[in-house]
This record gives C-alpha cells, sequence and structure tokens, in this order.
C-alpha cells in the first residue's frame, strides 16, 4: 500500500491541509454530518454564499471554495451517491468523487488533502464496500499524482478507522 495514504480519527475541520474534502448535497446548501461541521466551522454566511456563487454540483462531481476560517486552505465539496441498493451506479459515482476531488486539488497544485467517508453516513452506503473504493481509487490516482505528499482519510470514529487500517495494513 502506498504510504502517503494515512488514517487519522477525529473531526475534519481541525486539519490543517491543503484542502479538506465535504460529502454536500447537490445543491451545495449546507445539512447535517459533516457538511454541516464543515459549514459551521468555515464560516456558514460566507461559506453558502460562496456555494450560491457556484449553484450545485452532480452527483460524482467536485467543486472548490476557499476555507474561509478554517485551517485548511480551501474546501473541495464532492456529491456522493445516495444508497439505493447497489444497482444505480452508486460505485462508479463514489468512485468518481474521490478521482474528481483528487484531480482537482491536483489542479490547484495542493499536496496534502483529508477526505471523510463520503456517502457512509446519511446516505447510507455499506461502509465497508465505501471504504474499499475509497481507497483503491485513491491510491489509483497516487499512482499518476507523483505530487502528493498525504492523503488523510479522516473518521469520526474508531471503527471506521480499522475499516481503513484493516485495508492499508
Ligand atoms: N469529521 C469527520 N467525519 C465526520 C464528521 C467530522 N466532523 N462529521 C461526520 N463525519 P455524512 P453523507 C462522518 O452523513 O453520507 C449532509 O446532510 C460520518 O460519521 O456527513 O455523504 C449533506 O448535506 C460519516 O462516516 O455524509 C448531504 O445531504 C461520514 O462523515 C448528506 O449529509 C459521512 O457522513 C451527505 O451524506
Amino acid at each position: 500500500m502506498d504510504d502517503r495514504m494515512q488514517v487519522w480519527v477525529g473531526d475534519i475541520t481541525t486539519l490543517k491541509v491543503d484542502a479538506i474534502v465535504n460529502a454536500a448535497n447537490s445543491q451545495l446548501a449546507g445539512g447535517g454530518g459533516v457538511d454541516g461541521a464543515i459549514h459551521r466551522a468555515a464560516g456558514a454566511e460566507q461559506l453558502q454564499a460562496a456555494c450560491r456563487m457556484i449553484g450545485g454540483c452532480a452527483t460524482g462531481q467536485a467543486v472548490i471554495t476557499p476555507g474561509f476560517d478554517l485551517p485548511a486552505k480551501a474546501i473541495i465539496h464532492t456529491v456522493g451517491p445516495v444508497w439505493s441498493g447497489g444497482q444505480n451506479n452508486e460505485a462508479t459515482l463514489l468512485r468518481s468523487c474521490y478521482s474528481e476531488s483528487m484531480t482537482m486539488a491536483v489542479r490547484e497544485g495542493f499536496r496534502c488533502i483529508a477526505f471523510p467517508a463520503i456517502s457512509c453516513g446519511v446516505y447510507g452506503y455499506p461502509k465497508e464496500q465505501a471504504v474499499a473504493i475509497a481507497v483503491d481509487e485513491v491510491e489509483r490516482c497516487l499512482e499518476t499524482y507523483l505530487m502528493f505528499k498525504r492523503v488523510i482519510f479522516a473518521c469520526f470514529d474508531q471503527s471506521m478507522a480499522d475499516l481503513y487500517n484493516r485495508l492499508l495494513a
């Protein structure tokens, strides 16, 4: 496994990295979960204004805003698929969230970014499957993007971190 991938347990909004990735909704309207935490920590009004300027983001795509009050320079907002049984292109769309976010980071010259477990909360993606896609796709991107120093999988709890650690071991 590529040792540039790391697992970390805690609140992603505290990370001083080039960019943190947000598990957003397609309206970029803010919400609960990690999205809510990011909006609060970045400064809800200013982040919402930036999101309104962009307008929206399709599932599997990524857009970028400044990090505002966050320690991170930028926020890459990506929209994960809602799990609806697995026959509705969920895996391809989730994979795309990771590759589009990595591509966006490279375009910005970023070297260090952090991902939450996209779609693993409200959107109901089976966690083991989601984690396998996350690790596989990030590893694939890192093979191409040699300039990356670190990709952090930020987990809210230890049980999620265990799923990543099992794959990265
Ligand atoms: N730091 C790191 N991880 C977190 C944090 C945090 N501060 N808070 C939650 N998580 P979710 P989704 C974890 O529901 O499933 C929102 O309302 C959480 O434990 O945030 O992609 C949006 O607006 C879980 O493992 O995102 C969308 O409508 C993971 O982050 C919708 O939820 C993702 O859970 C997106 O749903």
